[in-house]
């Protein structure tokens, strides 16, 4: 179906002008779809929601319903009670004409438009420590809205996610196809990286069992708090928002952090091809911690604080591994632009993890000062 037709099946003022892709992300398709009337203009956001990810969309909607609703309320309490320095914000879904959350096309493609955070912008990689400073706080913050709210109200959007022996399984299930093992005997950087997740087969079940021995219990999480998730506002410079909701689940607050150092304190970004710059930046480090305690330091448990380095390491030995699978199976899951993408995002991944590996001393120290 036509993009326009479909996106003026939603509850939208004014007429559609624009209609653009839209962000870098590596699942749903994004687009921004600007209105406008005679005075003044609105921006939203179009998205295909990923069928051969996230299997029930139907659910992921029903979650962001359920989550909006949540959040939205605290934060215009928080607001009307006018204690924080800034308007924090999340974007809401906007209903179609007939009031549902989504539309379904002819395909039986899952479409939905949310609002646009205006006067703000997210960054592919952290800009300055002021930034990782304010992603630390807009991650610290997210995860206090969401403290309270009912878990049973979502539905695990994706089984299996950050389950990382569930990771390598399926690892080593892709290893027994005979297409997969050529393309990883084709290649020295592919035969570097199969060797490297061999060395860290252990340690990458580390969370799990202290998760299963009670020693960390699952909270409402993000998911995916990476960089480009987190809005800061043009005029300010301060985080305003957490973007991309879809996973917002329980899980263990750790890989969120995790995650968002992965990603914030890298600053050549995931897609570098010179693995010579791919470092672990420990002034963003710091400074992105300083801000998440900031906002969240009051609930980590000491059992949190024990296995906050674990996580650190662990996240881009993960998203390493789940990259390097996509790319022996066939690129089925993150969409890649050419050949070779995520065998190249492996290698970055994998390279920060030996770099956070090399600065464990430092990293534990900065940990246990916070
Ligand atoms: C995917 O869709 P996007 O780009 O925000 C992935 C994350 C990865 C990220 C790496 C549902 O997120 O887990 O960290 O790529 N999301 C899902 O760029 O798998
Ligand atoms: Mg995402």
């Amino acid at each position: 179906m036509d993009l326009s037709i479909l996106v003026n099946q939603f509850n939208v003022k004014g007429r559609l002008v624009t209609l653009v892709p839209f962000g870098n992300g590596n699942i749903n398709d994004t687009f921004l779809a600007v209105f406008r009337n005679t005075f003044t203009e609105t921006q939203v956001i179009l998205q295909r929601v990923n069928r051969k990810v996230f299997t029930q969309p139907e659910a992921i909607m029903r979650n962001m319903h359920n989550l909006t609703l949540h959040c939205h309320e605290k934060l215009e309490a928080d607001a009307k009670k006018g204690s924080d320095d800034r308007v924090w914000q999340m974007p809401r879904i906007v209903k179609t004409k007939e009031g549902a959350d989504y539309a379904t096309d002819a395909g039986g493609e899952v479409w939905r438009v949310i609002t646009r955070i205006l006067s703000a912008h997210a960054f592919d990689t952290a800009q300055s420590p002021e930034h990782a400073l304010e992603c630390g706080a807009a991650l610290g913050h997210f995860h206090y809205l969401v403290s309270d709210m009912d878990p049973a109200t979502i539905i695990d959007p994706l089984p299996g996610f950050h389950i990382t022996s569930g990771y390598l399984a399926n690892y080593d299930a892709t290893l027994q196809n005979a297409t997969a093992r050529e393309i990883l005997n084709a290649s020295m950087e592919a035969k570097r990286l199969a060797q490297y997740v061999e060395e860290r087969r252990d340690f990458a079940v580390s969370l799990e069992r202290a998760e299963q021995r009670g020693e960390l219990k699952k909270r409402m999480f993000h998911g995916d708090p990476k960089v480009n998730n987190i809005m800061i506002d043009d005029f300010t410079g301060k985080g305003t928002a957490m973007i991309d909701l879809d996973t917002v689940s329980p899980g263990l607050i750790h890989l969120d952090v995790g995650d968002a150092v992965r990603s914030i304190c890298n600053p050549a970004g995931e897609e570098e091809l010179n693995l010579g710059k791919v470092s672990f930046d420990e002034n963003l480090f710091q400074a992105f911690m300083r801000g998440y305690m900031k906002e969240a330091g009051t609930f980590l448990t000491d059992g949190d604080r024990a296995y906050l380095y674990d996580a650190i390491r662990l996240l881009p030995f993960e998203l390493g591994l789940r990259f390097f699978q996509d790319y022996l199976a066939g690129d089925k899951y993150f969409k890649v632009r050419q050949p070779g993408q995520n065998l190249n995002r492996a290698r970055v991944q994998f390279r920060l993890c030996e770099a956070i590996e090399a600065r464990e001393r430092s990293i534990r120290d900065m940990l246990a000062k916070l």
